[in-house]
């Protein structure tokens, strides 16, 4: 029998924060790859569309007129998937038909005036109004409902509908399902340890910098170690922070200069605006601030499809949705792939 190497032979990770677990199979990174790798065409987005409705000035689909913004924008989403209203409904006990009525409310927040920028070619000072902004919304909703998600599409492959860059926030009187799992396994990780799980896997990565994208004072930018997407990562404070409104001028200067860092790398891996999906996850909140929350830890996380180019994604289907999430590329080796590119922007070597 040879001996084990996780950089070469097949083995699998657990995910201590959704308690599951992930295939690793290095050994596949040697077969033949007869795929395209050609770069993509380059949509060339103009910086004011009078046709898109997220542009200043502009006419939504309802009829409705954006101001002429010149920073970040909210406005309520016109076609919420969440309503203030609550609807009663008899309690259902059935336990093969439950249901139970919620409310909530869904916004969406423009980035920037221009169609044609995306965070990391922002400024520092224009990313800071962004998280600013994350923070305002999240302590406005967060006082009537238990989750506020904040969350970006970015690319057509992800489904984003509209290239201007922007963020959705849905705030629901419910946990959802990533919060629920995410809430469990934090708070037995504090019985048993009595230690934050990511507070402590975040300062472990940092003594080790095996898995470090990026890093500053405050945060660490990382490909964790259980990752299923080739290029996940998570953007984790040091300090033991609950949500995005506890984190201190400081540190969200901090956090503009670690996910612009994150972001110009994601963009030069290849060349290209790279598609992800991404969100905040942080200690429930509305009624659940009373209770004690001392097990959650402030987090982003960020799931990008892109695999082998600006063209070829991975896909999460067949054994993936039947048994469980499966990779080739190390977290490891995709973390130094990404270390090692320049913290300049592609784009601002050629313009
Ligand atoms: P994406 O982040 O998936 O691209 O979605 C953009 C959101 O913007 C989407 O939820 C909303 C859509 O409902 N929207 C409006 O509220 N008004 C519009 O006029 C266009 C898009
Ligand atoms: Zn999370």
């Amino acid at each position: 029998m040879s001996v084990f190497n996780p950089n070469d032979h097949q083995h699998i990770r657990y995910n201590p924060l959704k308690d599951e677990w992930v295939l690793v199979s290095p050994h596949r990174l040697k077969r033949p790859w007869t795929g395209q790798v050609e770069k993509p065409v380059l949509d060339e987005i103009p910086e004011y569309d009078p046709k898109n409705p997220l542009c200043p000035g502009n006419i939504r689909s309802n009829g409705k007129q954006n101001p002429k913004y010149s920073g970040t924008y909210v406005f309520d989403n016109d076609f919420p998937a969440l309503q203030p209203e609550v609807f009663s409904t008899e309690e259902n006990n059935d336990p093969l038909f439950k249901m139970s009525p919620v409310s909530g409310e869904c916004k969406v927040m423009c980035f920037h005036p221009h169609s044609n920028v995306t965070l990391p070619e922002m400024s520092n000072n224009d990313v800071i109004e962004v998280i600013n902004k994350w923070v305002d919304l999240s302590k406005e909703l967060g006082e009537k409902y238990t989750w506020v998600q904040v969350f970006e599409n970015k690319g057509s492959v992800m489904g984003c509908s509209n290239p201007h860059p922007h963020c959705q926030i849905w705030a629901s009187s419910f946990l959802p399902n990533e919060a629920a799992i995410e809430d469990k396994t934090q708070k037995n990780y504090y019985c048993k340890h009595g230690n934050q799980m990511l507070v402590e896997y975040a300062r472990r990565e940092s003594e080790s910098k095996e898995r470090i994208i990026s890093e500053n004072e405050h945060w660490v930018a990382i490909v964790p170690y259980w990752a299923t997407w080739p290029y996940q990562a998570m953007l984790i404070p040091k300090r033991h922070v609950l949500r995005l409104p506890d984190l201190t001028d400081e540190e969200r200067s901090s956090l503009a200069e670690v996910m612009k860092s994150l972001l110009t790398k994601y963009d030069n891996l290849f060349e290209t605006s790279f598609p992800y999906s991404m969100g905040w996850h942080g200690a429930p909140t509305g009624l659940e601030m009373d209770k004690d929350n001392s097990h959650w830890q402030l987090h982003a996380h960020y799931y990008p499809p892109l695999l082998r180019s600006a063209t070829v994604r991975k896909f999460m289907v067949g054994y993936e949705m039947l048994a469980q999430p499966q990779r080739d590329i190390t977290a490891e080796l995709a973390a130094k792939k990404l270390r090692e590119l320049p913290e300049e922007h592609y784009k601002s070597k050629t313009t």
